[in-house]
C-alpha cells in the first residue's frame, strides 16, 4: 500500500516538473507563447502557407511544409468558430470566428501537430501537421 502511494506521488511531481520546463520558453514568434498575429487576410500576411478551417470539420490542406523562420496563416472560412491549437500546447490561436485569421511563425525546424480544440479527434478530423525544414 505505502509503496504504491509513493509511486503515485512521484509521478505527479514529475508531471509538474515537465510542465514547468515546457512553459519556460517559447520558440514561436508572432505573439509569443500565446501564439500568433491576426492579419486581415492570409493573402496580405506574408505567410508561406495557408490552411483553411472548413465547414466540414477539416483543415484544408491538413499539412504544410515551410522552412525555419517562415509563417503559416490559418483562416476560418466556415460558419462556426474553430481553434488552431498546438498538440503540445506551445501555441494557440484561441477561438477563430468566421472569416478571421491567425499567423504563427516557426523559427525552428521540426514537426508541429495541431488540432481544433472545439472539434477534437477522434470525434472530428480537425488535425494537421506543420513540417518545418531547417
Ligand atoms: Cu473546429
Amino acid at each position: 500500500m505505502r509503496s504504491s502511494e509513493m509511486t503515485l506521488a512521484l509521478s505527479a511531481a514529475g508531471v509538474v516538473l515537465l510542465a514547468a520546463c515546457g512553459g519556460s520558453t517559447s520558440p514561436y514568434g508572432g505573439g509569443g507563447g500565446g501564439g500568433g498575429t491576426r492579419p486581415a487576410s492570409c493573402a496580405s500576411s506574408g505567410a508561406s502557407a495557408t490552411i483553411t478551417a472548413t465547414g466540414s470539420f477539416t483543415f484544408s490542406p491538413s499539412t504544410a511544409t515551410i522552412t525555419a523562420g517562415q509563417s503559416v496563416c490559418w483562416v476560418n472560412n466556415s460558419g462556426i468558430p474553430h481553434t488552431v491549437t498546438s498538440d503540445d500546447a506551445r501555441f494557440t490561436g484561441g477561438s477563430l470566428p468566421t472569416g478571421s485569421t491567425l499567423v504563427v511563425t516557426f523559427p525552428a525546424a521540426g514537426s508541429y501537430a495541431f488540432h481544433c480544440s472545439i472539434h477534437p479527434p477522434p470525434t472530428y478530423n480537425m488535425t494537421g501537421t506543420i513540417t518545418v525544414s531547417p
